[in-house]
């Protein structure tokens, strides 16, 4: 029987990298991503911002304590999700170098399945900035867990001053916990596990251009931005296009699938499903189509 549970082989990882991720839930690639991509990004996410490109499909979110400030742009929101279909981003989506570590972890069918560029504007309380304790898998109604991996690339300089993200090594072999609303400022569809804060954290300080790759039921989380710039980052979520859906009722899941279908529902997509609004934002990367495939109304 292999010893590798976590990761896929045949893939550019070394038996050294995928060693670390099987113990620890992630693997730092350092200069990763090419800065003239994530220039172009930034930009287009700049544009988006600024209102000259139309977001269409795209989820643009406000800072919830900057909102009433008089402060407009890049330097009011925090994040835009779900671009997979804007084809400047999507080549983040698809760069190779990214593509080929998920490969080593996924396996070679994948499907991008949730997409962020996420900014931590100047000025923003605190309280609102940080990103709470989480584990991504809360938010997927796919499996097998181990089959699904995020890429999350600094566009600038991340550490303890500007948030950076801080992981929890090794929890990716625990239990999905249930995850609700932190006290105090709310960011939409942020949800935390509560209790677990004493848990020994590290900081994952990185340059622009380093990826972090991760389990999505690694423990993690990102600290406030003190500075006076900008900490900003791009991250997908890849799964094998062969997982399969489940039904979250009943479980820990189900208050954030009642949420997301609500937020759809006030978009316009009255009574899709959690399991629809997914496969609608997901988009095949390479390799044979799979489950996330089989419905192709975008929201
Ligand atoms: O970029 C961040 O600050 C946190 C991102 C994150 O953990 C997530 O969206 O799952």
């Amino acid at each position: 029987m292999s010893r590798f549970k976590y990761t896929h082989g045949g893939g550019v990882l070394t038996e050294e990298q995928r060693q670390f991720y099987e113990d620890n839930g992630y693997i730092i690639i350092r200069n990763n991503v090419n800065p003239a991509l994530l220039d172009e990004v930034r930009q287009r996410f700049i544009d988006i911002c600024d209102g000259k490109v139309d977001p269409g499909f795209m989820t643009v979110m406000k800072d919830p304590s900057l909102k009433n400030k008089g402060v407009k742009g890049e330097y009011l929101i925090n994040k835009i999700q779900d671009w997979l279909f804007d084809e400047v981003l999507f080549k983040y989506a698809i760069d190779k170098p990214v593509t080929d570590v998920i490969s080593s972890i996924v396996g070679p069918n994948i499907t991008a399945a949730h997409s962020m560029l996420i900014n931590k504007p100047p000025d923003s309380d605190p309280g609102a900035s940080l990103h709470p304790l989480h584990q991504d898998l809360h938010y997927f109604p796919f499996r097998p867990a181990d089959r699904i991996a995020a890429s999350w690339t600094a566009m600038e300089r991340v550490d303890e001053k500007n948030g950076c993200l801080y992981v929890i090594p090794g929890s990716h072999k625990g239990q999905l916990y249930p995850h609700s609303y932190p006290e105090g400022y709310k960011n939409k569809l942020y949800h935390g596990v509560h209790g677990l804060d004493h848990l020994p954290k590290v900081n994952v300080v990185m340059e622009k251009g380093d990826t972090v790759f991760f389990h999505p039921i690694l423990l993690h989380g990102s600290g406030p931005n003190y500075t006076k710039g900008f900490r900003k980052a791009i991250s997908v979520h890849y799964a094998d296009s062969n997982c399969y859906f489940i039904d979250v009722k009943g479980t820990t899941q189900e208050n954030i699938s009642q949420e997301v279908e609500k937020i759809a529902a006030k978009r316009g997509a009255v009574g899709i499903s959690f399991e629809n609004v997914w496969k609608s934002k997901s988009r095949l990367v390479t390799g044979t189509p799979g489950n996330f495939q089989n419905f192709d109304s975008h929201l």
